[in-house]
């Protein structure tokens, strides 16, 4: 990795402290793809000499300057999020010798929106596996806002909370993965949307997201908090099916539209997925409020 892609000698040490050897990573299979780059499976030879199974992200195209500085972004919105069990956890980066890669911690069992898509299958069938399977999904759900208020307290915006970005770890534990679109609210304060990108997740975000001039806080993680809460209630199903485009949303949102209430929630649950959706962000509840009323009413869903 050439110097000259870091902003400062202490980028290049926080690197070195986290430096994994190359040499030590076998591949195993690929996952799958993000937009601009791959995560495979591998295994991580351990000192001991056992071997720890890891998911390594890395690009597609090494050459491509915005790749690498996104995937960059990416490596130091990881490091200064630091742990978290609610969060996907960056185990360390391969930077010499070759191409950056990401080694982050392996989950198991998917994302959360294919387990949805399983659910609603398997319901079809049989329609008591719902209410068997509420509380692991009540559980998911407060576990997220675990990793919302890890994030809000280290000043970090994930931008992209969303079923198919929350991670399923052993133990059915779930994790904030992806910090493709993260930022560091005080280092950036507020950036523009890029219009050209039909990749940003629009169908998640919040009014001042799709508002050109945007300043996203931790709010903003709130509204796609609410999303991801209605995806949970209609068992991984699209949002707004039928509205494209960013003008028509934010123009629906504000007149009032909003999602529809799910038939597998409770009037409690849709009343919190609103809360979320608030138009103006500063009424909109924090991370701890909403986990607090998750752990009150624990049966919102099915
Ligand atoms: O949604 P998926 O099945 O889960 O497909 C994507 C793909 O790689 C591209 O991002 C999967 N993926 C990403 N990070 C991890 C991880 N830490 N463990 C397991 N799968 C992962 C993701």
């Amino acid at each position: 990795l050439p110097e000259s892609s870091l902003s400062s000698s202490i980028d290049m040490e926080l690197l070195k402290e986290r430096e994994i050897d190359r040499s030590r990573l076998q591949v195993q299979q690929m996952l799958g793809e993000g937009a601009f780059g791959h995560v495979v499976k591998a295994t991580l030879a351990q000192p001991d000499g056992d071997n720890e199974v890891v998911a390594v992200k890395k690009l597609k195209d090494n050459e491509d300057p915005n790749a690498r500085k996104a995937l960059l972004r990416e490596t130091f919105t990881m490091l200064l999020c630091g742990h978290h069990g609610n969060v996907i956890g960056l185990k360390g980066i391969c930077f010499r010798d070759g191409p950056l890669q990401l080694v982050l911690e392996y989950a198991e069992h998917g994302n959360l929106l294919h387990l949805l898509w399983t659910l609603r299958t398997e319901s079809k069938l049989n329609r008591t596996v719902l209410v068997n399977k509420r509380h692991i999904f009540e559980n998911m759900m407060v576990e997220v806002c675990c990793g919302l208020e890890h994030l809000a307290n280290r000043r970090l915006v994930h931008r992209d909370i969303a079923a198919r970005n929350i991670l399923i770890c052993g133990k059915g534990t779930a994790k904030i993965a992806d910090f493709g679109l993260a930022r560091d609210m005080y280092a950036v304060g507020y950036h523009r949307q890029d219009r050209n990108s039909d990749l940003l997740p629009l169908k998640w975000m919040a009014p001042e997201g799709l508002k050109n001039e945007a300043l996203f806080t931790d709010k903003s993680d709130v509204w796609s908090f609410g999303v991801l809460l209605w995806e949970v209630a209609q068992l991984g199903r699209t949002p707004y099916p039928g509205m494209e485009g960013a003008g028509r949303l934010y123009d629906a949102l504000e007149n009032h539209f909003r999602l529809p209430r799910p038939l597998l929630c409770t009037e409690e649950r849709y009343q919190l997925m609103l809360q979320c959706w608030k138009f103006n962000e500063k009424i909109r509840p924090d991370a701890t409020t909403i986990r607090k009323q998750l752990e009150a009413d624990p049966n919102g869903f099915f």
